[in-house]
C-alpha cells in the first residue's frame, strides 16, 4: 500500500495564498500583530479550518485553537501550531509555515478518512514576533501562565493603542482559557530553520533537540534636548552620541565571546529626531542569545556595568528595562526520537539540532512534552523578504507531522 503523502501542491499553494495578504514589494509579506493584515490572515485560517471540519476556539489572548475532534474527545489534544503574525519584512513561511502544516496535515486526514482516537489542534499563538507590542510569543506564555493576561491586555502597542482595544476592535477577544483547563497532550512544532545549517548539511529534516537561551532589554539613555547652532559641543548632552558609543561598545564587548553568542541592537529611536535639536532621549533593545544561561547571566553583569559606565562618563540618564527572559530549553527526548524515526521512516534524511529562534514552542516546553520539525531554508536567510524554502521541503516537514501526530494521537 502506498504511504500517506501530504499534498505538496495543495500546502504550497496555501502559502502563497496566505502570502498575498500584506504582501510586500520584493515577494515578501507584512502581518504585524494585531494588525487589519493580521486579521486578515487570522479569518482566512478560520475559513480553512472550518471548511476541514475543525471546531474554533479564541481565547482572551486571541490565540486561536482549531479543534479536529477525535473518537475520544476526552483525551488531551495532539496539538501543533505556530505563529501567523510576522517581521516587518518577513517572508511567507516563518510561523506560517507551522500553521499551515497543521492545515495540511488534517486535510491530507480528511482525504484518507481517518480518525484518531485523541483530538488534534491545530494553534495559532498571537505576537511570537514582538514588533507592535511586547514581550514576544506573548499568546504562548499567556496559555502557559508566564505571562498574566490582564498585563498583556495593558501593553501599550507602537500605534498608542493597547493590546486589549486591538483585540477587541479586530473581534479577537475570547475567554481567558488556560493549560489547566484546556488540556494538551503534547505541542509539536513545525517550521523553517531560519539559519544556514540544514542546507549545509544537505538534510532534510531538523529533529530540534532545544532552543537556546534569549533576553531582551530595553535602553534608554538621557540627556538634554538643546540647539543646535548655539549649544558649544563642551556642554552638550547628547543622548544620541552616547547611544551610539553604547552600540558600538556591546558589539566589541560580544566579540570575544565565542561562535555561539548572538547580540543585536534593531531597533533604535531617537527623540525628537529632528536636525536641528541635541537629542535629549534614544531609546534602543537589546537582543541577546547564547545556548548556556552561565554566558548569559555573565553578560548581562557586564553589559548593565558597562552601560552604566558610559552614561557616567558622559552625564547622561540611563535606564535598562527587562522586555523578556527565555531560559534555553530542552524538548522531550522520546518526542524528539519520534521526529527523527519518522523522518528516517519517511524516507529523509534528518540531523539533530538546536533551535538559534525563539518559538512558542519554548514556552510550551514547559508544561508538556513538547519538540519541533526544521526545513531548510535558503541559504538561512530569514526575517527578509528573500526567505525561500522548497516545496518539496516544506512537503517533507508535514509528512514528518503528520506521522508523529498520528503516532501520538492513535
Ligand atoms: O526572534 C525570534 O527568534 C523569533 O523569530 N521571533
Ligand atoms: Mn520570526
Ligand atoms: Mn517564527
Amino acid at each position: 500500500m502506498e504511504k500517506l503523502r501530504v499534498n505538496e501542491q495543495r500546502l504550497w499553494l496555501t502559502h502563497v495564498e496566505m502570502g498575498k495578504i500584506g504582501a510586500l514589494p520584493n515577494g515578501g509579506c507584512c502581518r504585524l500583530a494585531l494588525s487589519d493584515e493580521d486579521k486578515m490572515g487570522r479569518d482566512l485560517f478560520i475559513r480553512w479550518s472550518r471548511e476541514a471540519g475543525c471546531e474554533i476556539r479564541i481565547d482572551a489572548a486571541g490565540n486561536i485553537f482549531a479543534r479536529r475532534p477525535g473518537l475520544d474527545n476526552s483525551l488531551p489534544a495532539v496539538a501543533t501550531g505556530s505563529h501567523l503574525d510576522t517581521q516587518p519584512h518577513a517572508g511567507l513561511y516563518d510561523g506560517i509555515y507551522g500553521v499551515l502544516a497543521g492545515l495540511e496535515v488534517f486535510r491530507t486526514l480528511n482525504d484518507a478518512g481517518i480518525e484518531t482516537q485523541a483530538p488534534l489542534e491545530n494553534i495559532v499563538w498571537t505576537n511570537e514576533e514582538c514588533v507592535r507590542f511586547s514581550p514576544p510569543t506573548s499568546g504562548s506564555m499567556v496559555f502557559t501562565e508566564q505571562l498574566g493576561i490582564a498585563e498583556l491586555h495593558q501593553a501599550k502597542t507602537t500605534d498608542g493603542t493597547t493590546v486589549g482595544q486591538d483585540l477587541q476592535r479586530l473581534g479577537y477577544l475570547g475567554d481567558h482559557i488556560t493549560m489547566a483547563s484546556h488540556k494538551i497532550g503534547c505541542f509539536i512544532e513545525a517550521h523553517i530553520e531560519q539559519g544556514p545549517i540544514l542546507e549545509q548539511q544537505n538534510k532534510t529534516i531538523g529533529a530540534v533537540t532545544g532552543i537556546q537561551g534569549a533576553r531582551m532589554f530595553e535602553v534608554r539613555v538621557t540627556g538634554q534636548d538643546n540647539h543646535a547652532g548655539t549649544t558649544p559641543m563642551p556642554l552638550r548632552r547628547d543622548a544620541l552620541t552616547g547611544a551610539t558609543r553604547m552600540v558600538l561598545w556591546l558589539n566589541e564587548l560580544v566579540a570575544d565571546q565565542g561562535d555561539d553568542i548572538r547580540l543585536t541592537i534593531g531597533r533604535f529611536n531617537v527623540s525628537p529626531n529632528s536636525a536641528s535639536t541635541v537629542p535629549g532621549a534614544v531609546t534602543f533593545q537589546i537582543d541577546l542569545r547564547h545556548p548556556q544561561m552561565t554566558v548569559l547571566n555573565a553578560l548581562e553583569d557586564r553589559i548593565r556595568m558597562g552601560l552604566a559606565e558610559k552614561a557616567r562618563q558622559a552625564g547622561l540618564g540611563l535606564t535598562i528595562k527587562d522586555i523578556c527572559a527565555f531560559a534555553p530549553v530542552a524538548f522531550d527526548g522520546a518526542l524528539v526520537a519520534m521526529i527523527e524515526a519518522q523522518a528516517v521512516a519517511s524516507g529523509y534524511s534528518v540531523m539533530r539540532m538546536l533551535s538559534g529562534a525563539a518559538h512558542d514552542a519554548g514556552n510550551l516546553a514547559a508544561l508538556v512534552p513538547t519538540a519541533m520539525i526544521f526545513v531548510p531554508c535558503e541559504k538561512g536567510i530569514s526575517h527578509n523578504e528573500a526567505e525561500r524554502a522548497t516545496p518539496g521541503d516544506l512537503a517533507a516537514g508535514a509528512n514528518v507531522l503528520l506521522y508523529t501526530m498520528l503516532s501520538r494521537a492513535g
